[in-house]
């Protein structure tokens, strides 16, 4: 099987050979050949395998093939939470725990399979949050990193590293490993509902965690309301001085929704779309144009009226959250009905696929993933689908 790098996806030459290419649904190779464990069980295997057992030991060939799968085998399943049937329980929060008792008050997003370790999909978790008017939640910082999307309201402010920024409707905010973080709802009235991604099934699989509670409980601001997005308010204008950042994520904390989807459109106005994903625009630190953190990054794509993308799979886990419009992605061969504020993921090597039914209207994805990672553990692996699209699949 050819497997491509992601730069090089729009080659032809790259696109995998349809015949060397499992079916979606089908195991994909099988396992008794030469250069795999094939060993056939017999009463000394067995009697030899009860005596390594008792020294801490085990006999490698009778775990290699699941531990050393053919291609990358996704614990998570694809799934959508509804924000229609979420919401009220969200809010309904409000009325049992305060956020000075539950520290956050969130309603997490559990993958079916993944209730273990708290993952939404792969080793990345979200959580919905919300804050009534006037409330506001003490400071703390931690190993794992964290990242906002703002689904409702206008109230909000988050302190990050004593640099307040404003929260509106679909704003994305980032809240990188380490940095003392407070959240804030600041409106006469009205509650404000923002999503949470973290890294911590992550960062807790690689048992390096921590959380410090601040000394003060509360930080004081050390600099004017959005200082980072005054400071880098333009594409291609730096200030002079940039190159002194040296922290191993964005200088820039908020990223306004306006900027961001004015840049889409324009984006959508010179360019031709890339065949699986629209049109793409990806949340960078814009000093060094990398991720905006390490471990997570984010993006923005947009479908026209009528656009339906091809399939593809990938190494690397995201989960997308419906910012404007409504539509259909297939899944792994499954079909996802969602509208805006919905939020669904797409699991590691797992054939997806989005569709904008509508003739009039836009579609616009936010989605958040562990790309960083797999870039920087050179994991990354692409793939077209040899049909195309599941959509002829049934
Ligand atoms: C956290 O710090 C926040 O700061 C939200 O808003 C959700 C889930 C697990 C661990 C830390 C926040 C979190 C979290």
């Amino acid at each position: 099987m050819t497997i491509t790098e992601p730069d090089d996806v729009t080659e032809p030459d790259d696109v995998t050979e349809p015949d060397d290419v499992a079916e979606p649904d089908d195991v994909a190779e099988p396992d008794d050949v030469v250069g795999r464990a094939r060993v056939k069980d017999n009463d000394a295997l067995q009697a030899y395998y009860a005596e390594l057992a008792g020294y801490g030991t085990g006999a490698l060939w009778t775990v290699a093939n699941a531990i050393e799968p053919w291609e990358p085998v996704a614990h998570s399943v694809p799934h959508l939470w509804s924000y229609e049937q979420l919401r009220p329980l969200v809010v309904r929060s409000t009325e049992l725990v305060r956020p000075e008792d539950a520290g956050r008050r969130v309603v997490m997003l559990l993958n079916p399979r993944r209730h273990d370790v708290a993952a939404s999909v792969g080793w990345l978790y979200s959580g919905i949050q919300i804050m009534l008017a006037g409330e506001r939640a003490s400071a703390h910082r931690h190993g794992a990193s964290a990242l906002r999307w703002v689904i409702e309201g206008e109230g909000a402010y988050t302190i990050v590293n004593g640099e307040k920024a404003r929260l509106g409707g679909k704003d994305f905010v980032i809240t990188p490993s380490g940095t003392w973080h407070e959240h804030g709802d600041e409106c006469e009235s009205g509650m404000v509902i923002w999503q949470d991604g973290l890294d911590i099934p992550l960062v807790n699989a690689l048992e390096s965690n921590w959380y410090e509670v601040h000394p003060d409980l509360h930080q004081q601001l050390d600099g004017p309301v959005d200082r980072s997005p005054s400071t880098f308010a333009a594409a291609g204008l730096l200030p002079v001085d940039s190159t002194r950042w040296t922290r191993p994520y964005s200088p820039l904390l908020r990223y306004p929704w306006d900027r961001s989807y004015a840049a889409l459109l324009a984006l959508s106005a010179s360019s031709a779309p890339s065949e699986f994903d629209g049109w793409v625009l990806r949340y960078v630190n814009p000093i060094t144009g990398g991720d905006v953190m390490p471990t997570m990054g984010a993006q923005l794509q947009r479908l026209a009226p009528g656009q339906a993308t091809n399939a593809h799979r990938h190494t690397g886990n995201s989960m997308f959250t419906v910012a404007l419009g409504a539509g259909h992605s297939i899944i792994g061969g499954q079909r996802f009905d969602w509208k805006e504020n919905d939020v669904f993921c797409v699991p590691a090597w797992t054939w997806h696929e989005h569709v904008n039914a509508s003739a009039t209207d836009d579609v616009v994805l936010f989605s958040f993933d562990d790309q960083p990672m797999m870039r920087s553990l050179h994991l990354t692996r692409h793939q077209a689908h040899p049909d195309g699209t599941q959509r002829s699949a049934g």
